[in-house]
């Protein structure tokens, strides 16, 4: 598509945009992208140990190597201090303060795991995946904040005695069920539905986009490439999405 066409789409993006007085987001891997963060799928995945997502983000996984799979997430974990967030989490920060100073509503659902909507200054994110900051019992319902901290050894938790584990969702885990719950309701009440950075192959976070359009909200897709997402929403717009929000949120709010 060339560039004409292209803003003409992000002039109907924005435009959608701006009739909107309840907006949701649902964020992937690829919003981060552009800090250095790596995707698990599509451009700019690095597998780990030459392993997809699917065999080792899993309980059985951690099972198996626990030592080895904590010292990978504590690597990250230590990464993350030095990752900045970039201009895709700053317009979507920029967003939710121009819809709430308007009398708007603004949902935040977020797959990632990074902290960066955060740190970039988005209030009351849904975390749907968890959080790679935080650690939590393998057993009962003990939770810590670590920070970027490293944490070379898995510690027992000090109520049950059990290995800690990171507070993040593997697959066949249910997602934390208030973060999801508000999701779902959000979804199922908005004017507009916009999915960002995310390839749209996981669930039950695929399902909002779907859940949002059968409710009868408008949609857009933000991301590098086409996904199963695209077919479904109004304006599907293929292209980095620090650009591409940006040029929708700063028409928007000025
Ligand atoms: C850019 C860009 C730039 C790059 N700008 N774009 C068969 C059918 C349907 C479902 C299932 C099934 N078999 C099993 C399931 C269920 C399973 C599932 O969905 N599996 C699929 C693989 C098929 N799901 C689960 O098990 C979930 N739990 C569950 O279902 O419980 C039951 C339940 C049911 C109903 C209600 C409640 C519960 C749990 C899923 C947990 C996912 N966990 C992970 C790991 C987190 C921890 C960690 O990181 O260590 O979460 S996996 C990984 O994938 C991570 C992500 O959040 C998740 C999604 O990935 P995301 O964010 O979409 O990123 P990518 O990399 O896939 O895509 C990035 C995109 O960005 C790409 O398209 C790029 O092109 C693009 N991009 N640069 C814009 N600059
Ligand atoms: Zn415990």
């Amino acid at each position: 598509m060339n560039e004409i066409d292209f803003a003409d789409r992000i002039a109907k993006a924005s435009d959608l945009l701006a009739g909107a007085r309840s907006v949701v987001v649902l964020s992937g891997a690829g919003i981060s992208a552009e800090s250095g963060v790596p995707t698990y799928r599509g451009a700019g995945a690095e597998p780990w140990d030459g392993l997809r997502a699917e065999q080792w983000a899993t309980p059985e996984g951690y099972a198996r190597d626990r030592q080895r799979v904590w010292k990978w997430y504590s690597d990250r974990r230590v990464q993350l201090g030095s990752i900045r967030p970039n201009a895709g989490h700053d317009a979507l920060a920029r967003l939710q303060r121009h819809l709430l100073k308007t009398g708007g509503k603004f949902t935040l659902a977020t797959q990632n795991i990074d902290g960066l909507h955060q740190a970039a200054g988005c209030q009351n994110v849904l975390e749907l995946h968890g959080s790679l900051l935080k650690v939590r019992c393998s057993r009962c319902s003990y939770r810590l904040t670590v920070g970027y901290e490293p944490m070379e050894e898995i510690p027992s938790c000090p109520d049950c005695g059990r290995p800690l584990r990171p507070a993040v969702v593997w697959f066949g885990e249910t997602l934390p069920q208030d973060a999801w719950q508000a999701a779902v309701e959000a979804a199922q009440n908005c004017d507009l539905f916009m999915s960002v950075g995310t390839s749209a192959t996981v669930y039950p976070a695929a399902g909002l986009v779907e859940l949002a359009v059968a409710s009868g909200a408008r949609s857009i897709e933000v991301n590098l490439e086409p996904t199963p997402a695209s077919g479904l929403v109004d304006i599907a717009l293929h292209g980095q999405a620090g650009d591409v929000l940006t040029r929708m949120v700063g028409r928007r709010t000025g």
